[in-house]
């Protein structure tokens, strides 16, 4: 007969039963006269005792172990696998370039990176990935229970959304194409047929910028929706869905915001808010846009100020944004569009967007740009749009901020950078 596999974790619930357990050797301490194994599985560690030198293999050989579930008020989870046979699933053809057992990890981020394969099995390094996992459930969630409509949009297209300098070119069949900065033109296509849509998926800058906070493919969690009155509607989804990703954060991954010591942040009921010219001001500052200092600077400001982890920075300057974005009334020098800045970084970029066919026109004219490459984007207007607007946040950057990573190629599993294109 074959006998049930039991997760790590559950072993409490078996005590005096024969199961078997299945995961990677993470520990072999041999002592005088047993050896305790220590299991890990996708649910946590598990103790094994052995008689003396028995299953002599290596830290990371694949086992699968059968026992008997035995309690024992000095074992981790009170619990630990006694009488076992350890049947080796797959051994190791090279070994990890450092333990993965004790508690501090003891290498530089490129040893790190290089080894992902191996060292993100370090429960401190896979601790981040598990919750951007849950982050992504949680902005599901809220969008889902808004009447949001998940979609999936191309990645390979035909021309520049943001800005044309930071693109990665590529031939499409002899064709000139471009690896996608955004969906910002398929998520507002579709609001056109789903009022409300939202994206989570890679996104492709080719910035050149060698920094903790920049990737050249990173995760876009994208949203928008038809039939605001302005951005401030965009901004009460923005506030919503932030605080459902700190909500399933703490239900989902409690062992792992633990093992982090992470702070979850409390989100205002109302996130404060201060317009671009304002925070020119306050900063002595006269800058078409904020640098990283002035963002670090506002976000200390609004700790001081609100105690707030978050600040909107609204209305910043139209020579700063893309075309598609909708003018200040009364001040069109400014725009309804917004930043939001956590722990004195930017994380999310959004505003409401023109919807009026002939604006589009306008727009890109007064930029001085031909419509041409812009055809099938500006037929969505063509087509009748509503008022809308949406937002995109930087997955990578919500993680590394949350859990105070130096550098976003920590909440990255195979980051692609300017000088990363392997593993
Ligand atoms: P933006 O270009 O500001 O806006 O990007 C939105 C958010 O994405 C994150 N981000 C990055 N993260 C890692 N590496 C990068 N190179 C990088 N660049 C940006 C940031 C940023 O706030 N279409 C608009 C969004 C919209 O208006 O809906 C856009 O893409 O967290």
């Amino acid at each position: 007969p074959t006998t049930a596999r039991v997760l790590a974790a559950e072993l409490p619930g078996h005590i005096g039963k024969s199961i078997e357990l299945c995961g990677w050797l993470h520990r072999r301490r041999a002592l005088k006269s047993v050896t305790f194994l220590v299991l890990r599985d996708r649910s946590g560690l598990a103790q094994v005792v052995t008689a003396e030198g028995e299953a002599d293999v290596p830290e990371e050989t694949v086992l699968r172990i059968r026992g008997t579930v035995t309690a024992n008020p000095q074992a981790p989870n009170g619990v630990e696998l006694t009488g076992p046979t350890v049947e080796v699933l797959s051994s190791l053809a090279e070994a990890p370039p450092f333990s993965l057992y004790r508690p501090t990890v003891p290498a530089t981020l490129p040893v790190v990176l290089d080894g992902a394969p191996v060292t993100l099995r370090h429960p401190r390094l896979a601790a981040p990935h598990r919750i951007s996992a849950a982050s992504v459930a949680g902005f599901r969630a809220v969008l889902d229970g808004l009447g949001f409509t998940e979609v999936q949009t191309p990645k390979v297209v035909s021309s520049a959304t943001e800005s044309g300098a930071d693109v990665f070119a590529l031939d499409w069949f002899g064709r000139p194409a471009y690896l996608a900065q955004s969906p910002q033109f398929f998520k507002q296509a579709m609001v056109g047929v789903f009022e409300r849509v939202y994206e989570t998926g890679p996104v492709f800058r080719a910035e050149p910028h060698d920094t903790a906070r920049h990737l050249a493919q990173y995760t876009s969690l994208d949203a928008e929706l038809g039939f605001i009155t302005d951005h401030r509607d965009v901004m009460a989804v923005v506030r919503e869905a932030v605080a459902g990703m700190v909500t399933a954060v703490a239900g989902r991954v409690a062992a792992a915001v633990e093992l982090l010591d992470v702070e979850l942040p409390v989100v205002p009921a109302e996130i404060p808010q201060i317009h671009f010219a304002e925070a020119m001001r306050l900063l002595g500052a006269d800058e078409p846009d904020l640098a990283p200092a002035h963002e670090r600077w506002l976000g200390e400001w609004a700790l001081r100020e609100y105690g707030s982890e978050f600040l909107f920075v609204v209305g910043y300057p139209m020579r700063k944004r893309p075309f598609y974005t909708h003018p200040e009334p009364g001040r069109p020098a400014y725009s309804n569009s917004f930043d939001l800045l956590f722990r004195g970084l930017e994380l999310v970029t959004g505003g409401q967007r023109l919807h009026r066919y002939e604006d589009y026109r306008g727009a890109l004219a007064a930029r001085g740009e031909s419509p041409e490459p812009y055809a099938a984007y500006l037929r969505s207007f063509a087509h009748g749009m509503p008022p809308h607007g949406g937002f995109a946040l930087g997955l990578e950057r919500w993680t590394a901020r949350l859990t105070g990573a130096d550098n976003i190629r920590r909440t990255t599993l195979f980051p692609r950078d300017l000088h990363r294109l392997t593993p």
